[in-house]
């Protein structure tokens, strides 16, 4: 079995390699990515498709997904570019609110789909999610405009804390905590603050200090580095875990002297 996986998997490489030096035609970017959500463009031939990289679902939290642009038979549209807001229309509500998003630049000489990411602040379990995604086809000079219905749900060990300080709310992902394994860690947060309902911008500015705990067993860890910050909101450091079990991280969050944020991300491994 495992020999033929292996030789369907040289034979689909063979082709995809075959397929590419053949000026992009019939090549997909997102071969190997899971299909998440896709919608038609009102009065056109094209439609949005949405990809995220594991088998795994849009969660609470910190998302990377890929963006195309296809035709309606599925030919994947490379000379385009795509932007996204994120919306959310709450249940029971009249309100609307957008989310902390980001976009890399687009190379459209690239082979690759689009890349973005969301925090999603909340479950669909609480309203509506949608990306309101603006479309340009530069061969047809096409452009438009389509909302991306999407799901959203709430993983078991949450991924995002909010915490209100001096009236401001701050939203704090932690990212890649599937991953988490005995030994060291990267760890890496984003924090960002909702300064509107439409306006979430990144916050750069802070020290975060982290201290791994494992309350069955009442002891921390050695060797863990605080995460300091990147770029556009995201800090990077290392956790190092010791054993297998339950762990909380314990995370303070300062901006100067004043403690904006204390909170624990479960993990488990
Ligand atoms: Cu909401």
């Amino acid at each position: 079995m495992k020999k033929l996986h292996k030789v369907l998997f040289i034979a689909i490489l063979a082709l995809t390699q075959a397929c590419s030096d053949d000026d992009n035609e019939g090549t997909n970017p997102a071969s190997g990515m899971t299909e998440v959500a896709s919608v038609a463009i009102p009065d056109s031939d094209f439609k949005v498709v949405m990809y995220i990289e594991e088998a795994r679902s849009l969660e609470v939290g910190y998302n990377h997904f890929s963006l195309g642009l296809y035709s309606a038979d599925g030919e994947w549209m490379s000379n385009s570019h795509l932007s996204i807001t994120p919306m959310m229309e709450m249940f029971e509500m009249d309100m609307m609110h957008s989310a902390p998003f980001e976009a890399t630049v687009h190379d459209a000489s690239m082979d690759m789909l689009q890349s973005f990411a969301t925090v999603f602040v909340m479950p669909s379990t609480a309203g509506d999610w949608t990306l309101n995604v603006s479309v340009m086809e530069m061969d047809s000079e096409f452009e438009g405009t389509v909302s991306l219905p999407v799901t959203v749900t709430a993983p078991e060990l949450t991924r995002l804390k909010s915490v209100t300080s001096n009236e401001k709310s701050y939203f704090i992902s932690m990212l890649n905590t599937q991953d988490f394994k005995v030994g060291s860690n990267d760890l890496e947060l984003t924090v960002h603050m909702r300064e509107s309902m439409m306006s979430w911008p990144a916050v750069e500015d802070l020290t975060i200090e982290i201290e791994p705990e494992m309350p069955a067993m009442g002891h921390g860890s050695p060797n863990n580095v605080n995460p300091v910050h990147d770029a556009l909101g995201h800090y990077k450091g290392t956790v190092n875990f010791t054993m297998t079990g339950e762990w909380l991280i314990n995370v303070t969050i300062k901006d100067g002297d004043t403690v904006l944020a204390e909170e624990a991300f479960e993990v488990e491994l």
